[in-house]
C-alpha cells in the first residue's frame, strides 16, 4: 500500500508523457508517410489544420487575419499542437488504465487525421495512408510503453524496471523525431525554390510607366512607393506552400468557351507580357490595416486570352482554381472592360515568390484579392454566378467586390508624443481603377483640409499624401478621408469588412507636448 502511494503520482505522470511519446511516434511515422507519398497535404496534422481553415466561420477568419495577419497559421498551427499535446496526455491516461481505451483514442486520432485528408479539394485514397500508418505506429508505441511500465515485468518485488521504461520511452521519442526529420526531407525533393531562382522570364513588350519621382513622401516612418516581395501581406488559405514546377504547369480555359485553351508555361511567356504596377488589398484590411501591397508585377494580358477562346454570351463569371484546389470567383466583364487583368509570372523584376503564386496568379486592378488574385492558378472555368461559387462568396462573401476608396494615416503613429510646432502628417490612400484625387485630413473636429497628394504613375496604385500641421499642445485626434477619380468621397459611416470591404475613416490620436 505505502509503495502504490508514493509511485502513484509517478505512474500518472509517466501514464500521461506515454501518451504524449506515442502520439508524437504517430506524427512523426506520418510525416515520413506523407514525405515518401510526395504530399504535404496529406500530413494528418497539415490536413486537420487546414480543414479548420475551411470550416472556421467567416467571422472568426476575420477576427483572426486582423489580429494575427499574416502569422494566422502560425497561430493556428500553435494552437492545433496545443490541443494535439493535451487529447495526447488525455489518451496516456487511459492507456494506463486500461491499453485498449488508449489505443482507441489512437485509432481516433488516425480516423480524424484520414477524414480531414480525405476531404481536402484535391485529395486522392492514399492520402489517407499517412494517417492510418501513423495511428498504427502510435498504437504500436503505446502497447511497447505500457507493457515495459507493467510491475510484472519488473524483476523480485514490486518495483517497476526504470530503466526498461526509459529505453522504451527514448526509442519511441527518437522513432519520432526521426521520423518527423525523415519526412520533412523527402517533402523538401518537391520544393521549387532552385527551379524558381534558376527561371529567366522575358523583357515586357510592354513595360510599365516609369514611377514618378516623389511617388513617396519624404517622411520618415512612410513605407516606400513599391513594396519589396518579403514585406508584401500575405493571405491565404495555404497551410503549406503549394509547389507548382512551371515545366509541369497548364493553365486551361474551358466552360463556356467556344476554344477551349490548354497552355504550357511557356506558352504563356510566348504571349505579348505587360509590365504594370497595381496594388493588390485585401477584403478583411479593417480601416487603418496593411492588408494592402504595391508591385510591378509582369504578366499575360487576361483579355485576349479569353477573347481567343471565345467566351460564349451569358456567361459572366471567371472560376479560378488553384493548384491547390481554392477557388475565387471574377466577374467577366470587369476583366474584360480594358483594364490590365493578366496572368502575372513576375513581381518587382522577379519570378512570382512561390508564397506569392508561384509559377502564375491573376491580377485584376480595382477588386480584392479574394475576387481576383488566385495565387498559384491552374484552371479558368468560364461560367455563370447562377451555376457556380467560389470559395469566399460560398462564404456569404459579394461576387462584386471592387476596391473601397481608402485612406489612412502613417504617420504619426497612433498614440505617438510630438513636439508641438511644425509636424508632418502623411499616410496612404487607394482606390484602385478609379484613382484618388484627394485626400483631406481634419484636426478634432475642425474644417477638413487637403493634403498635398504625391505623384503616381497612374489610377491603379495607391497615392501617398502629406500635410502640415501646426500642433497646439495637448491630447488631438487626426482625421483623414479620400476621393476617388469619380468625385465620391469615402464614407464615415463604419463598416465591418463582411460582406464587400470595410468602411470609415481613420483616425490616430496623439499627444502634443
Ligand atoms: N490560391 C489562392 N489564391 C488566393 C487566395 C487563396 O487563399 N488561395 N487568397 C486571395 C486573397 S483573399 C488575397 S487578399 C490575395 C492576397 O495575395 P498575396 O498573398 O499575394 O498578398 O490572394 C488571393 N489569392
Ligand atoms: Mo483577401
Amino acid at each position: 500500500m505505502t509503495d502504490e502511494r508514493a509511485t502513484g503520482p509517478l505512474r500518472w505522470i509517466a501514464g500521461a508523457l506515454s501518451g504524449l511519446a506515442s502520439a508524437a511516434a504517430a506524427l512523426g511515422i506520418a510525416e515520413l508517410a506523407a514525405g515518401a507519398l510526395g504530399r504535404a497535404s496529406s500530413s494528418p496534422l497539415l490536413a486537420v489544420g487546414a480543414g479548420f481553415i475551411d470550416l472556421t466561420p467567416g467571422w472568426l477568419k476575420d477576427f483572426a487575419i486582423r489580429r494575427f495577419g499574416s502569422a494566422d497559421k502560425t497561430v493556428l498551427l500553435a494552437g492545433l499542437g496545443a490541443g494535439v499535446t493535451v487529447a495526447a496526455l488525455v489518451v496516456g491516461l487511459l492507456g494506463r488504465r486500461r491499453l485498449a481505451w488508449g489505443l482507441a483514442g489512437l485509432g481516433a486520432f488516425g480516423a480524424v487525421g484520414a477524414v480531414a485528408a480525405l476531404t481536402r479539394p484535391v485529395a486522392g485514397p492514399a492520402d489517407a495512408v499517412p494517417s492510418a500508418v501513423g495511428a498504427l505506429a502510435g498504437m504500436a508505441a503505446l502497447t511497447a510503453l505500457v507493457r515495459a511500465a507493467r510491475p510484472e515485468n519488473a524483476g523480485p518485488g514490486t518495483e517497476v524496471d526504470r530503466r526498461r521504461v526509459l529505453l522504451t520511452g527514448a526509442g519511441v521519442i527518437g522513432v519520432a523525431a526521426a521520423g518527423g526529420a525523415g519526412g520533412r526531407a523527402l517533402l523538401r525533393r518537391g520544393d521549387v525554390s532552385s527551379v524558381r531562382a534558376e527561371l529567366r522570364l522575358p523583357p515586357p513588350a510592354s513595360p510599365a510607366r516609369p514611377v514618378p519621382q516623389g511617388a513617396r513622401v519624404r517622411v520618415a516612418g512612410m513605407a516606400p512607393f513599391r513594396t519589396p516581395a518579403r514585406e508584401f501581406y500575405r493571405v491565404d488559405t495555404a497551410l503549406t506552400l503549394p509547389q507548382v514546377d512551371p515545366r509541369d504547369w497548364t493553365l486551361r480555359v474551358h466552360g463556356m468557351v467556344a476554344r477551349p485553351v490548354e497552355m504550357s508555361f511557356d506558352d504563356l511567356l510566348r504571349e505579348a507580357l505587360i509590365e504594370r504596377d497595381i496594388t493588390l488589398s485585401c477584403v478583411s484590411n479593417q480601416v487603418g490595416g496593411d492588408l494592402a501591397g504595391n508591385a510591378r508585377w509582369l504578366g499575360a494580358p487576361l483579355a485576349p486570352l479569353l477573347r481567343r477562346a471565345g467566351v460564349r454570351s451569358g456567361a459572366d463569371q471567371i472560376l479560378s482554381r488553384s493548384a491547390d484546389g481554392m477557388t475565387l470567383s471574377t466577374p467577366i466583364e470587369t476583366v474584360l472592360d480594358g483594364r490590365d487583368a493578366m496572368i502575372a509570372v513576375g513581381m518587382n523584376g522577379e519570378p512570382l515568390p512561390i508564397a506569392h503564386g508561384f509559377p502564375a496568379r491573376m491580377v485584376v486592378p480595382g477588386l480584392y484579392g479574394y475576387v481576383s488574385a488566385t495565387k498559384w492558378v491552374v484552371d479558368l472555368k468560364i461560367t455563370r454566378f447562377a451555376a457556380d461559387r467560389a470559395y469566399w462568396t460560398e462564404r456569404g462573401y459579394a461576387e462584386d467586390a471592387p476596391v473601397k476608396t481608402f485612406s489612412r494615416i502613417d504617420v504619426p503613429k497612433p498614440l505617438a508624443g510630438v513636439r508641438a510646432g511644425r509636424v508632418a502628417v502623411a499616410g496612404t490612400a487607394w482606390a484602385q481603377h478609379r484613382g484618388v484625387d484627394a485626400v483631406e485630413w481634419q484636426v478634432d473636429d475642425g474644417p477638413w483640409r487637403e493634403a498635398l497628394l504625391a505623384p503616381v504613375p497612374g489610377l491603379d496604385t495607391w497615392r501617398q499624401w502629406i500635410a502640415e500641421w501646426e500642433a497646439e499642445p495637448g491630447s488631438h485626434t487626426l482625421r483623414c478621408r479620400a476621393t476617388d477619380g469619380t468625385g465620391r468621397t469615402q464614407p464615415g459611416h463604419r463598416a465591418p469588412p463582411f460582406p464587400d470591404g470595410a468602411t470609415g475613416w481613420h483616425s490616430v490620436v496623439v499627444t502634443v507636448t
